[in-house]
């Protein structure tokens, strides 16, 4: 008797610290913080399938009510919608990807009333140059910390971000909670923020300081903040310039089958590879493990989903997996999309992938209700 009083009492105790943890922002809304909490008990649950500008556009069709190209093949929308704010800093009333400010803010809405999950990316110019993200000119992220000449301009872009984000409310006036992923892609050279452009000590307090600047200062409570390299080959060069755990929510890498990981069988050794550090990352930091991009552009192999992708993730523990846009074709040989269209080639596979039991679409996350505890 006595023994079982023990136990159920420990187990309570459990409990109240699983709920009683917080996210990096301390003072984010019930909503934020009951995403938090329910992120992880999916963990146990299966991988949350996301498409980034899923209900803008898909192959052959632009901004369509209700139309998505995971709806038209799988008759259900994606768990996770990812949505791109680049160019929003210079006061376009469109991103990079030709997606108005204003219809992305409405899709954002619509997801969230089904109990999808909103990840939000940046891809925002270089601010000493004024060129593109894909800019990697020297000294970029030192001008733009504090003391260095482009801090103020910095400051004036994070908030533009701030108002999007203040703008995003649901029925009844709450916040619509976001997973906030900057500077992705962290440890590559191709971004002002990344690799050699920067040191890592640089990068961190850039991380910091924008985290610092949107919770703090400008009072946004709605986001959780995921930290995002590339591709990497030990648990060393993924943590070298991690920010520190109070300063991160969920961490991930982006993964596409191309260049010196072309071929199924190359693809499901290096991601398992990488999954399996992510893993155990997040078991040792608490930490939300997720891909946060993938893709295999043209999807070229009629099985891909279960005989290489499905092959490659379901062994492991993540939250979810967001495929990259579906831009469609230039011409036949210049195409860039990562999910099937209806008739795809891949498309019939992918009704199987959606069927398997380890996957989570939009009907499946609906019933978890994310947003309560
Ligand atoms: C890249 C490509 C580009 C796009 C950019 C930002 O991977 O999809 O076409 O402009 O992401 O979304």
């Amino acid at each position: 008797m006595c023994l079982l009083f023990i136990f159920l009492n420990s187990l309570t105790i459990l409990a109240q610290t699983a709920t009683d943890e917080l996210p990096a922002d301390k003072k984010a809304t019930k909503e934020t913080i009951a995403l938090y909490h329910n992120l992880k008990k999916l963990l146990n649950e299966g991988i949350m399938f996301g498409h980034q500008d899923d209900l803008a556009y898909g192959v052959g069709w632009k901004y369509e009510p209700g139309r998505s190209d995971i709806k038209d093949v799988t008759g259900d929308y994606p768990a996770v919608y990812g949505f791109e704010l680049g160019r929003l800093e210079i006061d376009q009333p469109v991103n990079l990807d030709s997606v108005p400010f204003d219809k992305m803010k409405s899709f954002i809405r619509e997801a969230y009333d089904r109990g999808g999950v909103i990840t939000l990316s940046w891809h925002l110019n270089n601010p000493l140059t004024g060129k593109t993200a894909w800019n990697p000119a020297p000294g970029t992220v030192a001008s733009v910390l504090p003391r260095g000449e482009k801090n103020e301009l910095y400051k004036t872009w994070l908030d533009k971000v701030a108002a999007f984000l203040f703008d995003l409310k649901g029925k009844d006036g709450e916040y619509i909670p976001v997973i906030f992923r900057p500077f992705h892609e962290l440890n590559g050279d191709w971004f002002w923020w990344g690799g050699k452009n920067c040191t890592p000590d640089e990068l961190k307090q850039l991380y910091q300081f924008t985290e610092s600047y949107l919770r703090d200062k400008k009072n946004v409570h709605n986001l959780l903040y995921a930290y995002n390299t590339d591709k990497f080959y030990s648990k060393d060069e993924y943590l070298k310039r991690y920010p520190g755990d109070e300063w991160v929510d969920v961490i991930g890498f982006d993964i596409y089958q191309a260049y010196n990981t072309a071929s199924n069988l190359d693809f499901i050794k290096y991601s398992g590879g990488m999954l399996a550090t992510l893993d155990s990352v997040a078991t040792e930091r608490n930490k939300i493990p997720a891909l946060t991009e993938f893709g295999y552009n043209g999807l070229k192999d009629s099985l891909w989903w279960t005989n290489t992708f499905l092959k490659a993730i379901a062994p492991y523990k993540i939250s979810y997996a967001l495929a990259w846009r579906n831009s469609g074709f230039r011409n036949v040989d210049q195409y860039e999309f990562y999910a099937p269209y209806k008739g795809q080639l891949s498309a019939h596979d992918f009704v199987e992938f959606y069927k398997n039991e380890k996957t989570l679409f939009q009907k499946d996350v609906t019933k978890w209700n994310l947003y309560n505890e």
